[in-house]
């Protein structure tokens, strides 16, 4: 394990405001395309450098910006690392990365060293090293390293924390959370490359590949919102975690019977694969647990479980809302009630515009929103370079735990110290 010296403390970090954002995009795939379409929505904001391989979907990315009115971005392409010349440009502040996941922490720091601020998709980084090169890199350059986990703004996660930051739970004992989601179509639909926008496949298959790994792979959807409602980093942290993972029951057969037909699944033939359930048991250093669970070939219903359990309250979002005080479930006055004393200030004021712009709901576009407000207003990042880093190492932590018996393993205090005194963000805005 590597510990960097602390250079400097990113969190509640308030970088210089930036009048207008200028934001390139690097990965225009299913994801990436609607980042930009997003983007047209937001005030201050201006789309000045697109990158990806495929000049489809650079060509698809300039339309959504002529239809918001926007002015043509400059293009980068040609090669996997046309990145660079992204960075180095001087012509953005933020390089908000949606590419496959080997390619979100090289970005990321081509990024900060170029001297722009990066937001990094999930799964964000995929090993020990990548977590502290993000962190090291982060303090040194005094550029945030935003990871994009949108469950933390989606709307019964935004009440949840509100409720807890006002001391609603009591003491919060226990969290829960998983990305339970059958990805069968996505795994096994490919791309085609003259495709202005994804169809909402991986090309290369590059996701079925990220699962012949046996970890969880994809850790944050379920973690974030936990760990932001526990002030995780902010006055409590990860301490250690022990993971355990199935078999794999599904994805073997399904690659089998589909490869007679498709050349590019054959690759695959004989390769084990993740199994269908992973989970983990993490504690804290101040005595609490969480549980995480990852499951993408299960033939079952979606969830991320979202359940938090408080000396006071309880709440849980999968498979049925709701909150509950002692015994009793709250109804549909409570709930009203609840609804109207803890919903957060950012969705007040613009959650019906985010249903509207849509984006999982509309929780894309809030967390879109807030990282544009927060940089524009000089205000700290809701989700920080420590946060990034202590929420994707999950993946190689658990990695190592399920290939040795479920042996427990420390969680790295990122912060090196500072979670002691690190205050959380304030959920109000300042901004315009
Ligand atoms: O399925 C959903 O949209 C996931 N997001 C996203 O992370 C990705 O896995 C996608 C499949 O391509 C949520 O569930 C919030």
């Amino acid at each position: 394990e590597r510990v960097p010296r602390m250079e400097f403390n990113m969190c509640g970090y308030a970088a210089p405001k930036l009048d207008k954002v200028r934001v390139g995009f690097v990965g225009i795939g299913d994801r990436g395309i609607g980042a930009v379409d997003r983007m047209g929505f937001i005030e201050g904001v201006e789309v000045t450098a697109i990158c990806d391989t495929r000049q489809a979907a650079i060509d698809g990315a300039q339309a959504s910006l002529a239809k918001a009115g926007l002015p043509k971005a400059k293009e980068f392409t040609g090669s996997d690392t046309a990145f660079k010349a992204l960075c180095d440009s001087g012509l953005v502040d933020l390089v908000y990365i949606a590419t496959p996941w080997e390619w979100h922490v090289p970005v990321a720091l081509a990024a900060m060293r170029g001297g722009s601020h990066a937001a990094v998709e999930v799964s964000t980084a995929k090993t020990m090293d990548e977590c502290w090169e993000m962190v090291e890199v982060s303090e040194q350059t005094k550029k945030h390293c935003v990871i994009l986990e949108n469950c933390c703004y989606d709307f019964f996660e935004l009440l949840t924390l509100n409720m807890a930051r006002q001391g609603a739970f009591g003491d919060l004992v226990h969290g829960e959370g998983a990305y339970i989601h059958d990805l069968d179509y996505w795994h096994f639909n490919k791309p085609k490359d003259d495709k202005p926008r994804g169809d909402g496949a991986y090309d290369k298959l590059w996701r079925l590949h990220e699962n012949t790994r046996k970890a969880n792979v994809y850790p944050t959807h379920g973690l974030g919102p936990i760990c932001q409602a526990m002030d995780i980093n902010r006055g409590d942290r990860l301490d250690y975690l022990t993971a355990m993972m199935s078999d794999d029951f599904t994805l073997k057969h399904r690659i089998k019977e589909l490869a007679p037909d498709r050349p590019d699944l054959q690759q695959f033939i004989g390769k084990e694969m993740r199994g269908n359930m992973d989970m983990q048991m993490i504690r804290t250093v101040k005595g609490r647990t969480i549980m995480i669970q990852h499951d993408i070939s299960s033939p079952r219903p979606y969830s991320r479980i979202h359940m938090l359990s408080g000396t006071k309250c309880f709440a849980q979002k999968w498979p049925l809302k709701h909150i509950a005080f002692g015994h009793k479930k709250a109804d549909d006055a409570k709930m009203k009630e609840l609804e109207e004393k803890y919903t957060p200030e950012i969705v007040r004021r613009i959650g019906d515009m985010a249903k509207q712009v849509g984006g999982h709901g509309g929780m894309d576009f809030m967390m879109d929103w807030r990282l544009i407000d927060c940089l524009r207003n000089g205000l700290p990042m809701d989700m920080d370079v420590y946060d990034a880093a202590a929420w994707s190492c999950i993946t190689p932590l658990s990695e190592w735990s399920i290939l040795n018996g479920s042996k427990p393993i420390a969680i790295p205090d990122f912060t090196r110290g500072k979670w002691e005194t690190n205050k959380p963000v304030e959920l109000t805005l300042k901004g315009g």
